[in-house]
């Protein structure tokens, strides 16, 4: 087999040599934004001119400046601006500028939501982008760029959208030396030594690919905060950024360390109660908005894996969250307080947040949102929702996301989560008898970011669909995961239907692939220590139960799973009863979930008729399968695909083979040693045996992350 340094070089040389595409060999630096000329049938359809407000306020500017690019690019053609509209012209209006004759439904839009309107107007055939506001003026332009590129009739546009949640943010787990925490993708972007004066190019597109999303947010450092993010040379670089991120719709938030009133200012104590305290947090938050006047707010983590908070001081989250709210609250910012909290005790970690937090439903300020991660435990390759959605009506709620793939093979893995995603917002909590998705339980959606300094930003081209789902979807969370992947194809490799149904197909595949060749039928958490790559189920020898691997599965002679039943630790109760009541009962928990839910014997009866054991194999074995059938698929694209990319997605696709082999081995070696029972008739013996891979230390490159 080819190394993947020797399938690059090969490819490399391919794209030199083939003939059919451009000098310039793609390297995925333009994302979604790539502009590339249309088949000339529809470049008649492009505007030669554009009417907007003068003079343009710098949104306005960008949003003007983006349809340049995009109009340059899919038709070769410059685009005027103009006062009046002529034929085929496109007309960004607001309601302190609508032109003469135009009547729109302007109340329905919203502070941030646009429309796309094929109109005449004054005796011309025109395209109106309106919006109540400059900010929702470039998200209609983005929208009309995204129409162009994915191959809508632009001359009969009806469409109008509008976003649910005020805020969509990223959350950077950035570093003030510039690693960054579960990164795959090179180093921060975030250049702290050269900011604030020197500002890199490449923070504009950052925006400019943000903006196309609608995302409106982004916290710039990691949740495991240094105090240093809060002082003042640290505030002016934030401030930099915020300078270059505020005409695309962005604010700057910050991870504040709660203990910063100790650390920097010299205080005794940080005791949210402690008046001394509470006045250094109105005297920061003062001095951040002096800099940063449009500045976010705070997300903390606190009183969670080793990070100081309000319990250190015999206060509660409530007493944390709302001592920084009232800091902010004169500015107008946010206090983002994460609910994922376990200590080393309980008997079950997957209880702990919503034990901890339900009881303080309602006493929260008004500008505290708390942010709860999708599932119970962390960023599994599938969890069932946490149950404190839905269970905090008096509090609002974010959901927080992953989009940089911790526990989903890095960026090497091919895994398109938008049906993750998808599964978590439309899950039906049942809070409500008519229904009640997560979606409708939160008011701010957060995502991980998978960003870094890599040309292709998220370290693999396919990570770059994480980035644009989560921001599709934090827009609307109505859309479908095979929607978004189509359009993100579209926009991102090739226009030609086969090769797009084709590659959409694989996307779609490849999360279920993942959980099958890792964590199948709701195992979750047997991943290596530390890094959190490939297979380490046998691990038991942490210093906290709760972070080995074993304390998960309790797999044994006579059985695998986590009883979390009325028998077991009884955390389905946290749950809507109805569904406390579906998840209780092995029968009528879905499968894909069991043994997140039950503890069984190995010859439980699953659906296909075959034992729990054959059909655990049988899951590890079908998702290594998909992985070969995504090569297959993959290689079968070659032409259809730029030779440059074409290599790179082919060469992480056979890591991703050989790695899900490792995973589906180690796993199959070890769960049957545990159980002593045979592998199923017909089955592949593993490779190796199992003490060979417990002693496989998987390398992992130093400052890439913890
Ligand atoms: C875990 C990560 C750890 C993060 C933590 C968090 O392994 O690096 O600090 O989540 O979300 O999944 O705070």
């Amino acid at each position: 087999m080819k190394t993947w340094a020797q399938a690059l070089a090969g490819a490399l040389l391919a794209a030199v040599l083939h003939p059919a595409w451009s000098a310039t060999p793609e390297d995925g630096y333009e994302l979604w934004l790539r502009y590339r000329a249309l088949p000339a049938a529809n470049q008649a359809a492009l505007p030669r001119s554009v009417v907007h407000a003068q003079p343009a306020s710098a949104t306005l500017q960008a949003a003007v400046a983006e349809l340049r690019r995009g109009v340059a690019g899919l038709g070769g053609r410059p685009l005027a601006s103009a006062s009046k509209p002529a034929n085929g012209a496109l007309v960004l209006a607001t309601p302190a500028n609508a032109p003469a004759g135009l009547s729109l439904p302007w109340a329905d839009l919203g502070p941030e939501g646009y429309l796309l309107r094929s109109t005449r107007l004054q005796g011309r055939a025109v395209t109106v982008i309106a919006a109540n506001s400059d900010i929702g003026l470039l998200y209609g332009s983005h929208a009309w760029l995204r129409a162009a590129q994915t191959g809508v009739d632009l001359g009969r546009l009806d469409a109008r959208s509008s976003p649910r949640l005020s805020l969509r943010l990223l959350n950077h787990w950035d570093n003030l030396d510039r690693t960054v925490e579960r990164g795959y993708a090179g180093a921060s972007i975030w250049d702290w030594w050269k900011l604030p004066d020197i500002r890199d190019a490449r923070y504009v597109d950052y925006a400019r690919a943000n903006a196309s999303l609608g995302i409106n947010g982004t916290v710039l450092n990691n949740v495991n905060a240094k105090a240093d993010s809060l002082t003042a040379p640290f505030l002016a670089k934030a401030a930099a950024l915020a300078d270059v991120f505020r005409p695309h719709g962005i604010k700057v938030y910050l991870s504040a360390r709660f203990s910063s009133p100790a650390e920097l200012g010299g205080l005794k104590t940080s005791d949210p109660l402690d008046p001394a305290v509470r006045a250094w947090w109105k005297t920061k938050a003062a001095e951040i908005y002096k800099v940063i006047p449009d500045f976010g707010g705070f997300l903390v983590k606190a009183n969670s894996e080793g990070q100081p908070g309000p319990q250190d001081y015999g206060r509660n989250h409530a007493d944390g969250a709302n001592m920084l709210a009232e800091a902010l609250a004169p500015h107008g910012g946010v206090v983002l307080w994460r609910a994922f909290v376990y200590s080393p005790d309980a008997s079950d970690r997957a209880a702990q947040g919503y034990a901890e937090f339900k009881p303080l439903d309602g006493k929260f300020a008004p500008n505290v949102i708390v942010q709860v991660k999708n599932g119970a435990i962390d960023f599994q390759p599938r969890e069932p929702f946490h149950p404190l959605f839905g269970a905090m009506p008096a509090t609002p709620l974010a959901l927080e996301l992953q989009i940089t793939k911790e526990y989903l093979g890095f960026s090497t893995h091919l895994v398109y989560l938008g049906p993750m995603f998808e599964e978590t917002l439309k899950a039906d909590t049942r809070v409500k008898p008519q229904g009640a998705t997560v979606a409708a339980q939160v008011t701010a959606m957060a995502g991980v970011a998978n960003i870094g300094t890599d040309r292709n930003w998220s370290g693999s081209h396919f990570d770059q669909a994480n980035w644009y789902a989560y921001g599709r979807m934090a827009w609307d969370h109505e859309l479908a995961a095979g929607d978004v992947a189509r359009e993100w194809v579209q926009q991102t490799f090739t226009v030609k239907p086969p090769a797009v149904d084709a590659i959409v197909a694989m996307m779609l595949a490849s999360r279920e692939a993942a959980v099958d060749y890792m964590t199948p039928l709701g195992l979750h958490h047997l991943m290596g220590t530390g890094h959190h790559h490939g297979p380490a189920p046998w691990v038991d020898n942490l210093e906290r139960a709760d972070w080995n691997p074993v304390y998960f599965h309790r797999a044994a002679r006579d059985g695998i799973g986590f009883d979390r039943s009325p028998r077991g630790s009884n955390a389905v109760a946290q749950y809507a009863p109805e569904l406390a009541q579906r998840f209780a009962d092995p029968a009528t928990t879905p499968e894909n979930l069991l043994l997140w839910f039950h503890r069984l014997p190995w010859d439980h009866r699953m659906a296909s008729g075959r034992t729990l054991w054959a059909e655990l194999v049988s899951r590890y074995d079908r998702g290594v399968a998909t992985v070969g059938d995504l090569r297959r698929r993959w290689a079968a694209l070659q032409a259809d695909i730029d030779p440059q990319r074409h290599a790179e997605v082919a060469a992480y696709l056979a890591v991703q083979e050989a790695e899900a082999r490792w995973w589906r081995d180690a796993c199959v070696a070890y769960f049957q040693a545990v159980s002593g029972l045979p592998l199923p008739a017909g089955v592949r013996p593993p490779e190796r045996s199992l003490e060979e891979y417990k002693v496989l230390q998987f390398n992992f490159a130093p400052g890439r992350g913890g």
